[in-house]
């Protein structure tokens, strides 16, 4: 065999890509940016009819009567289903993330203001609109619970009477970390700093609303469903079990999504209602909820009562925390967990520092309102974790009269710990934090900016600076530990080469604009040295993609992107095996270089990637026990979660005579091991911390006495812009998970659980001169103008 001239490998491809990690512009932006996403609204199915949902105007009342027969009669309507019509066809509950149920449509009671009611299909969606004020619903109101710390008061209105025995609204009560022992180092301690604080009820209001297309085809008994959804397996399997349709004729699809955030992990009501409609009409039925409806009836965010005590010693060592939570779950229990975790992954509250002890209750209750959970780039709670001791930590500051910067590097954990196991029983994989957040004080400019501060004061100028410090755990399973609703959290992915030596990645994991077409791409091209562009990555089409459980909580670089690793070192090692066939040598004499097995000292024996897998589809006499082909296939069940971190520098002005907050600087270091592309990275972080800037300042889904809902459009419910933004100024540190084959955490989710502490640190940093210790979330004009008197906030 002759070879060509060897060339040292080029680290970019034909088209100025990187060969494996580094920045690149992302591969779907070319359909993106030219307005050539399918997105679901979209596409159009022939003969596809079109539903809208009737919903509840009140938050709790008896349903006296429907009556559809002015509804049945609109020329263009095909279909009217109310919940006498799923029970006839025992769908009108249906189980829950959380191993409750859910009405499809209400049949008994409403329980909270923008419930289903009942589904309209008509011929377009104009006449299904019209059509539903036709429908004449009587209600008997009943007196609502609003406050869930009202909720198991023993003359609240039960909620959940459709459980028969059912006496209260109590859901769980769950508990982490040792107590006796908490409680022993809280009795010694010097120093011990009490606080109530409400992280509100927030949503991810993703640009693109929530929505399907269900087509039944009668004769073949097959169920297509097109969903905005980030875990098309997991929806298939949970059709298949409510539905009773068997597995294999089920499809589903996720076209493009125009962002998730946690918002489309569950299945709602409507996604039922368009398969049943579609099973009474034999027609594909559409069904995409407007703004108000997704603000008012699908998976919420947070909301969780917290009372926090942290313990200390009067020089500062930071000994235990203590938790006392009253989790607002609404009228079901949606929340998306794994199985095990009732309040998610929120006992890593004990955050980055080194304590003695930590306790944790969590009690979930029923209220009127929508029902969900978790969503948000949440990591499961862990938003809420880290709100929570970050804020603690400022307190114990306050108190002490110590530095908040100071008084966390002297607590942090300290490099050489790890792996670390927290006192609620996580095994933190690495991590450098002091190295984190000495960086980030220096982009700050920590000492010149305390300056700054101490300078203004004296002019009673309002300037506050916030620190917080996060670690979260993200990836899951293992399986063993983790499951929804009894499915394992480990994820499939098959790569195959083309003969040509371009390659298909079929993956389990759903991008939702985090741009996983590019970053796994390069995956891929980092193990195998394929140009990122000729890596076709496909995923959303459970007919086409290996089993797994979808992206969420930010799994999919930590599980899915191990398991791309792991594939593509598969067929990189059958190539070798293929290449020492071909060259008549040992594989122990073949080393690798980017792309390419060579003959040790003989650098120009070699074969590319892309010559293999010729050679493996070609007439090449395969070794003894060697299939034909390069293709690999790999169940990644993760060992551990990894466990990213970073540190957060906030800075603000506030108005002394308004009560408005500037962010005036926003410094973010990160950790989430190698990057694989920095620029999608930083995409992640920049998004991220505008979500935080948002919580922090302008978000809440607020009701009013009655339970109505007063966050149920972009009037009231803000969404940070440019304008509410700072430039971000970001930076990060390098230490690779020990247990991931490349090194690689999440980050997905990193930004939007640690900037919220750090804005309100800093507000009520700035806010020092008047004497305020802490005010909730939002921290509008208003909330803080009213702070600074002295008078409780409006909520
Ligand atoms: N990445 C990387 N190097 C790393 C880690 C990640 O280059 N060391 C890349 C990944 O390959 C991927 C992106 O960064 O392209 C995010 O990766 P990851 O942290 O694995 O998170 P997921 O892909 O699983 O995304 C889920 C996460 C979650 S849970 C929410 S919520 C959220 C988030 O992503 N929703 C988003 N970011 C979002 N970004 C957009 N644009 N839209 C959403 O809906
Ligand atoms: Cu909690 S929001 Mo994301 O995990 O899809």
């Amino acid at each position: 065999m002759t070879s060509t001239q060897h060339t040292a490998p080029s680290t970019t491809s034909p088209a100025g890509n990187p060969i494996g990690f580094g920045r690149m512009l992302r591969k779907e932006d070319a359909r993106f940016l030219r307005g050539q996403g399918h997105y679901l609204d979209d596409l159009v199915v022939p003969g596809m009819l079109h539903a809208a949902i009737l919903r509840s105007p009140v938050a709790h009342a008896r349903i006296v009567s429907i009556d559809t027969s002015q509804a049945e009669a609109h020329p263009k309507v095909r279909a009217v289903i109310t919940g006498a019509t799923l029970e006839s066809l025992n769908l009108a509950w249906m189980p829950t993330l959380s191993a409750d149920v859910q009405a499809v449509l209400a049949t008994d009671k409403v329980r909270f203001q923008g419930q289903e009611v009942a589904m309209v299909v008509a011929e377009d969606k104009y006449s299904a609109r019209d059509a539903l004020e036709l429908i004449d619903v009587e209600y008997d109101d009943l007196p609502p619970v609003v406050d869930a710390r009202k909720a198991l008061d023993p003359d609240a209105p039960v909620i959940r009477d459709d459980v028969e025995g059912r006496t209260d609204n109590h859901i769980f009560d769950w508990e982490a970390g040792d107590k006796a022992r908490a409680d022993e180092v809280f009795a010694a301690a010097d120093v011990v700093v009490t606080q109530e604080m409400l992280y509100p009820r927030v949503h991810p209001a993703p640009m693109e609303t929530c929505g399907t297309i269900a087509s039944m085809d009668r004769v073949t008994g097959r169920l297509t469903v097109w969903s905005t959804n980030q875990a098309p397996h997991a929806h298939r399997t949970i059709y298949a079990l409510v539905a009773g349709i068997p597995e294999h004729n089920i499809q589903i699809i996720s076209p493009d999504i125009g962002g998730g955030f946690g918002n489309k992990v569950g299945i709602y009501p409507g996604y039922v209602l368009a398969v049943v409609g579609s099973i009474l009409t034999g027609k594909p039925v559409k069904w995409v909820e407007d703004r108000g409806e997704n603000l008012m009836s699908t998976s919420f965010a947070r909301d969780y009562h917290m009372k926090g005590e942290i313990a200390a010693t009067r020089d500062g060592r930071i000994l235990g925390v203590r938790v006392d939570v009253l989790a607002d779950h609404g009228a079901f229990n949606g929340t998306a967990q794994p199985t095990k975790f009732p309040a998610g992954f929120f006992h890593i509250f004990t955050g980055s520092y080194d304590l003695e002890a930590a306790y944790c209750k969590v009690t979930g209750v029923y209220t009127n309102k929508a029902p969900g959970g978790v969503a948000y780039a949440c990591s499961f709670r862990i938003t809420e974790a880290v709100y929570l001791v970050e804020r603690m930590v400022d307190l114990l500051a306050d108190e002490l009269g110590a530095d908040p910067a100071e008084l966390r590097l002297k607590n942090l954990l300290r490099p050489e710990q790890f792996p670390y196991v927290s006192k609620t029983g996580w095994e933190y994989d690495s991590g450098d934090y002091p190295r984190a957040l000495k960086k980030a004080m220096e982009i700050a400019g920590y000492d010149e900016l305390r300056r700054e501060q101490r300078e203004k004061r004296e002019r009673g100028e309002l300037m506050g600076i916030g620190i917080s410090f996060f670690t979260e755990g993200v990836g899951a399973g293992p399986r063993k530990h983790m499951d929804i609703l009894g499915l394992g959290m480990a994820d499939g992915c098959e790569l195959r080469l083309h003969p040509t030596g371009k390659a298909q990645l079929r993956l389990s994991v759903q991008t939702q604009g985090q741009g996983h077409e590019t970053t796994f791409a390069q995956i891929v091209s980092h193990e195998l040295g394929i140009p990122p562009e000729d890596i076709d990555v496909i995923h959303g089409d459970t007919s086409n993609t290996p089993f797994g459980l979808g992206t969420y909580g930010s799994r999919s670089t930590p599980v899915s992107g191990a398991a791309a690793a792991v594939a593509a070192q598969r067929v990189r090692d059958k190539a070798r095996v293929i290449t020492a066939a071909a060259l008549e040598c040992s594989t122990d004499d073949l080393e690798w270089e980017q792309g390419r097995w060579y003959v040790k000292g003989d650098p120009s024996q070699g074969k590319t990637i892309a010559e293999v897998s010729m050679l493996a589809h070609g007439t090449l006499e395969l070794p003894e026990g060697v299939e034909g082909h390069l293709d690999a296939s790999v169940v990644y069940d993760p060992p551990n979660l990894t466990y990213p971190f970073g540190a957060y520098i906030c800075v603000v002005d506030v108005d002394s005579g308004t009560g408005q907050v500037t962010v005036r600087r926003f410094i973010a270091v990160d950790d989430c091991g190698p990057r694989v592309n920095p620029m999608i990275v930083e995409g992640q972080v920049h998004g991220g911390l505008a979500d935080g800037v948002g919580m922090a300042l302008m978000q809440v889904i607020a009701f009013d006495e009655d339970g109505n809902c007063v966050g149920g459009s972009f009037m009231d419910y803000l969404l940070p812009t440019s304008m509410e933004c700072p430039s971000w100024e970001t930076g990060e540190t390098v230490t690779p998970s020990p247990h991931h084959p490349l090194g690689l955490k999440g980050i997905g989710e990193s930004a939007t659980v640690g900037s919220p502490p750090a804005v309100v640190n800093a507000v009520i940093d700035a806010l020092e001169p008047y004497g305020v210790r802490h005010a909730d979330m939002p921290l509008t004009p208003a909330n803080v103008w009213m702070a600074m008197q002295g008078r409780p906030m409006r909520t």
